[in-house]
């Protein structure tokens, strides 16, 4: 057995790994404790890894879609060209912007995004979107109007806080920041530290909070706004920061002043008694860290909740100091293309493109329409729209409407059947992988992760895929790559003058860097390490803009930091920061934090004349992909990874519902909401609050079985959904409130 450095690509986490490898297979996983962030921490999910390394859908060739709509295996060659050649065609037609590119990584894999880039370049496609767009872009956008951009993203402190809490979010499952267990329990056991969760569900952290606010579903609005009210009228505020550091509180306090907050605490559905509690121990507390999630960012009012969610540490004064909020660092952005940005909004609907991405729920409209500049063709890398984007009876329709679409996958998925070609890509453990959810303060790590086997056969690695693709489109010609490439032979030194000497002359060198990097560094690079180039690039950038912080972490520059990345396969701390950092990254102009969001108010002093939505039609609030120890995003398609115990994912509901519907423990039920309808199997359990009930994302997947034929198991939750239902700023998905009736189905 060898022994490999990596890490898990199961969640944003990516928990430093040391592989056991026999062979193809990886037969034994165990935590690096050289990581810098997870220290040898792990969950349990990596046990199984071997089932995304070597899963039977593994696709092998490229495949083109022949007229009777199967699919036939191509040479790469031929399907390189052809997939130029019809991409062309669609950009001579309608113009670049017409071309829209969906994906660009999952759990572990950024680095293929980052050639994707190139790619797009090339066919002067502006529009973007990936999975960010269906969740956090509404938090992103209150960033934005409080910090000054969106790109001022805030991470928690936990390790150090004395009050944890956590909005609509469940980290003892889906983690969310490192070693989550090991801290979620540090601070259960201490008594001078207190946890709170905010969710409907009894959550495996509700479970080891001191105080659970167990909010009705959709109701956080009005919890948040009277917890905000509280600080308010108790005079709980810190006044000092919000003198030194902030602007606005005199517009901000009135809005807060006549809030009737028993009602509010009603309609959430919580004791009045138990919130002040929560409220008076987050004032008292020398720190508190925050940590919202899908609960609210996938819910009603959701960009309100974000804002009322932020409005929580600031008024107390949690920003930019040890145990609180600070403004991490980036190694690479995770946003969209900056040509998007510049055009606005999106092409048919106008909307708000939050970092530079098109909301997710809106893609279909901008489709299916007759609107001349309407998305015709569509580039997808690394995910799985049909199956994870609400409304997947219309996703797939989307797909049919346009003129071409090509996949770029590991596995055969719900979105590669709708596709004209599909292109197989190496797995994130064949090849060099990298991810930017490096969300870290104080100490900021980023880990290249070298390659633990050889690319599938058949398959080949991103970075070669649109290398071939820009070079087919005819990107490459008439640069200086020569000049480059002997640059290269002299070190990154002589590389880097060269380079911004390139770029210098020819525009074009910057917006098709990564491939043009890929094509010519590699005589400064490791044998076989081409696919690092982009990190070099990134690196330059990084040192550049976070100049400081880089030399605090020891390195001078970015061909430093590059060397030492190159060289330390657990992960490299690559920012050190101070707290101080936070206020020299906020980007308001008087480096003060605005607390009034003025686009928010109306939905805020609305709330008075609603209550959390409730349908006499449909009854239950379904939420629609929560985190279980047996899901991973859509990383695992063979169900065999969950064991022996699996159930298909089943849906969970309160024993007081069970009784009135007729249910028992393991029944089997039909599930109806206004989108769709399925088949489940029920689990009855104290989770969960009257009214409300839960299913796994991650299901209703295909997967072959071992003759060959493919067998769903599960829900897919999306087949339930519907793209309306959806945050009037960010247009993000209220996929955790979901109308639904349920029905038993008589046993037999
Ligand atoms: N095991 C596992 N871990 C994962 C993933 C995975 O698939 N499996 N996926 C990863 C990804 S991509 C993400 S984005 C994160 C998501 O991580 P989380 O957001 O923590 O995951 P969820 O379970 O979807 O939702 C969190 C909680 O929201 C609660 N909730 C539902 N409705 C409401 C509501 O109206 N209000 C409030 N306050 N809470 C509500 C649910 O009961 C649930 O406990 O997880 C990551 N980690
Ligand atoms: N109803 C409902 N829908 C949801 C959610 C929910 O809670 N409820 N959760 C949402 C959330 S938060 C998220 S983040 C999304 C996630 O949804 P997606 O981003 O669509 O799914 P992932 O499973 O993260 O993986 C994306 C794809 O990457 C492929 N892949 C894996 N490794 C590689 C590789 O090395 N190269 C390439 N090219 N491809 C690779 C996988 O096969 C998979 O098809 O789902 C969302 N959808
Ligand atoms: S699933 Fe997340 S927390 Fe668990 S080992 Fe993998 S990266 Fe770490
Ligand atoms: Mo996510």
């Amino acid at each position: 057995m060898e022994s490999k450095t990596s890490a898990c690509i199961l969640c944003s986490i990516n928990c430093g790994l040391t592989l056991g490898v026999e062979g193809r297979r990886i037969v034994k996983v165990r935590g690096d404790r050289s990581h810098p962030t997870s220290k040898g921490y792990l969950c349990e999910k990596p046990q199984a890894l071997d089932h995304y390394q070597n899963g039977r859908d593994r696709l092998t060739a490229p495949l083109r879609r022949r007229p009777d709509g199967s699919f036939e295996a191509v040479d790469w060659d031929t399907a390189i060209a052809e997939v130029a050649t019809r991409l062309a065609a669609v950009a001579d037609a309608h113009g670049g912007a017409s071309i829209f590119y969906y994906g660009g990584g999952a759990q572990g894999n950024h680095l293929g995004g980052a050639y994707g880039r190139a790619t797009r370049a090339a066919l002067g496609a502006q529009f973007t979107s990936n999975a960010l767009a269906q969740e956090k872009t509404g938090e992103f956008w209150v960033d934005g109007q409080l910090y000054g951009r969106s790109r001022c993203h805030t991470c928690p402190d936990f390790e150090h806080a004395e009050v944890a809490l956590f909005v609509g979010k469940n980290p003892w499952q889906s983690h969310g920041f490192p070693r989550a267990r090991t801290v979620l329990k540090a601070i259960s056991k201490d008594p001078a530290r207190s946890l709170i969760v905010i969710d409907p569900r009894r959550s495996e952290t509700a479970a080891l909070a001191d105080i659970h606010l167990q909010v009705r579903p959709g109701g956080d609005a009005w919890l948040l706004a009277a917890m905000v009210a509280m600080l308010v009228h108790d005079d709980l505020v810190d006044h000092a920061f919000i003198a030194e550091h902030t602007r606005d509180f005199e517009g901000l306090s009135p809005e807060f002043a006549d809030l009737p907050i028993a009602r509010y605490c009603a309609r959430a559905g919580v004791d009045e008694g138990l919130v002040r509690r929560a409220v008076r121990r987050i004032a008292a507390a020398e720190s508190v860290s925050v940590l919202e999630d899908l609960g609210v960012q996938q819910a009603p009012h959701s960009t309100l909740s974000s804002w009322l969610e932020k409005l929580l540490y600031l008024l107390t004064g949690n920003f930019a100091k040890r145990g609180g909020m600070n403004i991490h660092s980036n190694f690479a952005s995770l946003g969209g293309g900056d040509g998007a940005r510049r055009l606005g909004g999106s092409p048919v609907g106008g909307h708000r493109l939050i970092g530079g991405l098109v909301p997710c729920n809106v893609i279909p409209d901008e489709i299916l329409t007759d609107h001349p500049d309407r998305f015709r063709a569509m580039i997808v890398e690394s995910g799985n729209p049909v199956h994870s984007l609400a409304d997947s009876k219309r996703m797939r329709a989307a797909l049919r409407a346009l003129d071409f679409v090509v996949v770029i996958d590991v596995a055969m998925t719900e979105t590669c059947h709708e596709a004209d070609y599909v292109l197989p890509a190496a797995s994130q453990y064949e090849k060099w992988e990298a991810t930017f959810f490096n969300l870290e303060f104080p100490h900021n790590a980023f880990q290249l992760r070298p390659p633990v086997f050889e690319p599938l056969l058949g398959t080949l690695p991103e970075a070669e895929i649109h290398a071939r693709l820009v070079r087919a489109l005819g990107g490459l010609e008439s640069l200086p790559l020569a000049s480059l490439r002997a640059a290269a032979a002299q070190g990154l030194d002589a590389y880097a003058m060269a380079f911004m000497s390139a770029a210098g002359m020819d525009r074009r060198v910057m917006s098709l860097a990564p491939v043009i990097l890929y094509e010519t560094l590699a005589a400064a690079l490791p044998a076989g390490a081409e696919a690092t180039a982009a990190v070099w690039g990134l690196a330059q950038t990084c040192a550049m803009q976070q100049a400081a912080s880089v030399r605090r972490a020891g390195f001078r520059d970015g061909n430093a930091l590059f060397r030492a990345i190159l060289d330390t396969p657990s992960g490299v701390v690559f920012t050190v920061d101070d707290h101080a950092e936070t206020w020299a990254r906020l980007a308001t102009p008087d480096k003060r934090v605005r607390l009034v969001v003025p686009e928010l108010l109306d939905e805020l002093r609305g709330l008075v004349d609603t209550e959390p939505v409730r349908r006499r039609d449909f009854p239950l609030v379904l939420s629609a992909g929560e985190r279980r120890s047996s899901t991973a995003n859509t990383l695992y398609r063979d169900p065999a990874w969950r064991g022996a115990k699996d159930d298909g994912g089943a849906l969970r509901i309160s024993p007081a519902d069970a009784t009135a519907l007729g249910l028992t423990d393991g029944g089997a039920a039909q599930l109806t909401t206004p989108r769709g309808s399925a088949r489940v199997v029920v689990e009855v359990t104290d989770m969960m609050q009257p009214g409300h009930v839960s299913l796994p994302n991650g299901q209703g997947l295909s997967y072959p079985s071992a003759s060959g034929e493919a067998v769903v198991t599960g829900v897919a939750p999306n087949e339930l959904t519907s793209t309306e239902d959806r945050d009037p700023v960010a247009g993000t998905p209220w996929h955790k409130h979901v109308p639904a009736r349920l029905e038993a189905i008589p046993r037999g």
